[in-house]
């Protein structure tokens, strides 16, 4: 497979070459692009050093699949040119998630959907990926009415320039680069993404809509707080679902044990919990705190964490690819 990374000087970019070469992904060609700028630098890749090339000249290139991660205007500019010349792309940003025309994926829950036909495939947002990873095989069993759920989201979602707004800070360079319109060491924001008309954001518009979507179930309920905190391995969310039938809480921890893409770390007794250190540079998605809500009937709570950059963004965007190839739809 011929394969482009657009994006590739960037956080997930990086984390998308790691991922390709970790999962042995049989690319024959690497084709990094990056904008104008990065022109001539080079990433690695295996081992090997690659001249990161223009949006035109790796189109010109016909690779098969190109992986997208360079921001929502880019990819609404760029990914019609590559499908055009017959790339598949697969598009991290949120420029196509909610277009009815484009197929939602996350690989544990419905890379059924995906055919031949799919040029632009889009790539969740991070925080629902890791959530509806979960959130599928309790539905299947146990059909979820509602979710509420609360984010503890790392700096690494808004890129590098808030994880070095995070360490300026906390050497106590207060006047150094800006992603947030407060400080974030030793503080959080509740506050992801810019504020809607309805009094929520729009990170929390995503993992409300994107849910639907993807699990193809528009009668799930979701309402959602997204909030920034200064933490680098991952996301975190404190999740109460809601459910149909009743559950045996022992019954729901095997289930999700055996579900794909999922490792249970629960054990108050040993104080084993998740936390974003323990998903950090891992693919899998990390749950814990599984307890009955004593509040209400047929209600569960939990911990979810898994790294943002990893199955909340590239390592998604792989497993998608790989899916494509293992069913040769590309
Ligand atoms: P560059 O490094 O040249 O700016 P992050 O989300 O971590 O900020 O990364 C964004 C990525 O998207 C970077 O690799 C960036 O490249 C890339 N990018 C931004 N604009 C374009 C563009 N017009 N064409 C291709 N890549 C782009
Ligand atoms: C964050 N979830 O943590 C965001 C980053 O729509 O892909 C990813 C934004 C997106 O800030």
């Amino acid at each position: 497979m011929k394969v482009a990374v657009v994006g590739a000087t960037g956080l997930v970019g990086t984390q998308m070459l790691n991922v390709l070469k970790e999962r042995n992904f049989p690319i024959t060609e690497l084709i990094p692009v990056a904008s104008e700028k990065s022109v001539g630098k080079e990433v690695e890749y295996n081992g090997n050093k690659y001249k990161v090339v223009t949006a035109e000249t790796a189109i010109a290139m016909k690779p098969e699949i190109a992986v997208f991660s360079a921001g929502g205007g880019t990819s609404l500019e760029l990914a019609p040119l590559f499908a055009a010349a017959g790339t598949t792309v697969i598009d991290n940003s949120s420029a196509w998630r909610m277009d009815p025309t484009k197929k939602l994926v996350v690989p544990e829950v419905n890379a059924n959907v995906l055919t031949k036909e799919d040029k632009i495939i889009a790539n969740p947002n991070c925080s629902t990926i890791q959530m509806v990873v979960v959130l599928e095989p309790l539905h299947k069993k146990y059909k979820i009415k509602r979710v509420v759920v609360s984010t503890y989201q790392s700096v690494t979602g808004t890129g590098k320039k808030a994880v070095d707004q995070l360490f300026d800070e906390r050497k106590g360079i207060m006047n150094g680069v800006k992603a947030y319109p407060y400080q974030i060491d030793l503080n959080l924001l509740p506050h992801i993404d810019v504020f809607q008309e309805n009094g929520y954001t729009k990170e929390e518009m995503k993992m409300i809509l994107e849910t639907n979507k993807i699990m193809g179930d528009d009668s799930i309920k979701v309402t959602a707080t997204t909030v920034r905190v200064p933490v680098i391995g991952g996301h975190s969310e404190s999740v109460n679902i809601e459910f149909e039938n009743d559950f045996d809480v022992n019954e729901v921890k095997e289930l999700l044990s055996k579900a794909p893409g999922i490792i249970v770390k629960d054990n108050p007794s040993k104080l084993e919990y998740p936390t974003p250190m323990d998903a950090h540079n891992r693919d899998e998605v990390f749950v814990g705190r599984i307890r009955r809500d004593e509040s209400q009937p047929k209600t569960l709570n939990l911990w979810i964490v898994a790294d943002n950059l990893r199955k909340g963004a590239a390592t998604n965007a792989v497993q998608i690819a790989e899916y494509l190839v293992a069913n040769k739809l590309v």
